[in-house]
């Protein structure tokens, strides 16, 4: 695989130049992945118009020296903000860039401490996460293989999903069975939600034991080779009734509504709209509690979010989720998700695991 680092940087360059900054400061580790190839969890990436340097500690000589080849590596002893404060300050930059959703207000006070006062700080919103929400094909490889591999989890998981199993062993079987096959993590906490909890969107496993006539939603995440899955499926323990039915036919409808709207071009919230329409007909719109789906890359959340009145335009490169739900308070509740990705033609789901309602 040709090294994508210096292309992307270029781009950075640019957007940096277009909003009058030199140097644009990263601290962000998912970004430092994707401008550099360092995938430590502590660094700092210094871009500027003829260079790109790493400041790290002395904890990730090694890695940084295998992972990075485009960026010259400063290994500091103390604090690295300050590294960097001293770096801006002897190269006289007057006005740079900086990452306010990355940055806290104790980390910019300790830049600003060190580097020059004259120094502008130009604040930019999600330059890097623009650029990675439009994945290159080798991007979408990895996350093919990402998708795979939480379709296989999900599979094998199955036969053990019955009556009498605590919601935490699932969650526990399936983040082993990630790192089984090759996983280096979960990409968010497991969750297994049955009966009433099915009801909660972000439900943590609890105890609880599955139960006969209990919907189960089961919403898990793979990190493999950086990349992230995010596949959610609701099974029914016994034979559904006609209710349940109507209400999974609602979800899935729903998903397949969004699917079709989704392509290159279309306004994001129409995606959102796509799938609450269908919602609305069955009678379940004030049910579906939260958006439609979620950008996903190199973390599980990115741009573009699928949400109502998202005016941004969906992209040939982009990767996103479709997860409908249902969430009946006291009852249970029902979410499809699958991955799928944007080309300038097409879409491709990329998680593959059956859709139908599985009766355990
Ligand atoms: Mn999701």
């Amino acid at each position: 695989m040709e090294r994508p680092y210096r292309r992307r940087i270029q781009l950075v360059r640019r957007l940096l130049v277009k909003s009058g900054a030199e140097a644009l400061v990263v601290t962000h580790p998912p970004n430092i992945f994707y401008l550099s190839g360092f995938s430590g969890s502590a660094g700092a990436l210094l871009i500027e118009p003829h260079g790109v340097t790493l400041f790290i500690d002395g904890r990730y000589t090694t890695q940084a020296r295998e992972e990075t080849a485009d960026a010259r590596l400063r290994i500091t002893r103390g604090s690295l903000l300050t590294a960097v404060g001293e770096r801006l300050r002897k190269s006289e930059r007057a006005r740079v860039a900086m990452e306010p959703a990355h940055m806290s207000v104790a980390q910019h006070r300790e830049l600003k401490r060190v580097a020059d006062a004259k120094i502008r700080w130009v604040a930019l919103w999600g330059p890097v996460e623009e650029l990675r929400a439009v994945k290159g094909a080798d991007e979408i490889a990895q996350m093919r293989q990402a998708a795979r591999l939480g379709c296989q989890v999900f599979e094998k998981v199955l036969p053990l999903v019955k009556p009498g199993v605590r919601e935490v062993e699932l969650a526990a079987e399936i983040e082993y069975r990630m790192r089984q096959g090759g996983a280096s993590g979960a990409a968010f906490p497991t969750i297994v939600a049955s009966g009433a909890r099915a009801a909660l969107p972000h439900a943590q496993p609890t105890k609880k034991r599955l139960r006969k006539n209990e919907l189960v939603v089961l919403d898990l995440g793979a990190i493999l080779a950086h990349y992230c899955c995010d596949l959610t499926r609701t099974v029914y323990l016994g034979r559904a009734p006609s209710g349940i039915r109507r209400w999974y036919q609602a979800v899935q409808e729903a998903q397949a509504a969004a699917r079709d709207a989704l392509c290159a071009g279309v306004a994001a919230g129409e995606v959102d709209a796509a799938a609450r329409r269908v919602l609305k007909r069955f009678r379940l719109d004030r049910h579906f509690l939260h958006s439609t789906g979620h950008g996903l890359g190199l973390e599980v959340h990115e741009e573009p979010r699928l949400a109502k009145g998202q005016k941004k335009i969906i992209q040939a490169g982009n990767v996103v989720t479709l997860e409908p739900g249902v969430y009946i308070e006291g009852v249970g509740g029902i979410r499809s998700e699958d991955d799928v990705a944007v080309f300038s033609d097409r879409t491709e789901t990329l998680t593959s695991a059956p859709r139908d309602l599985l009766e355990l």
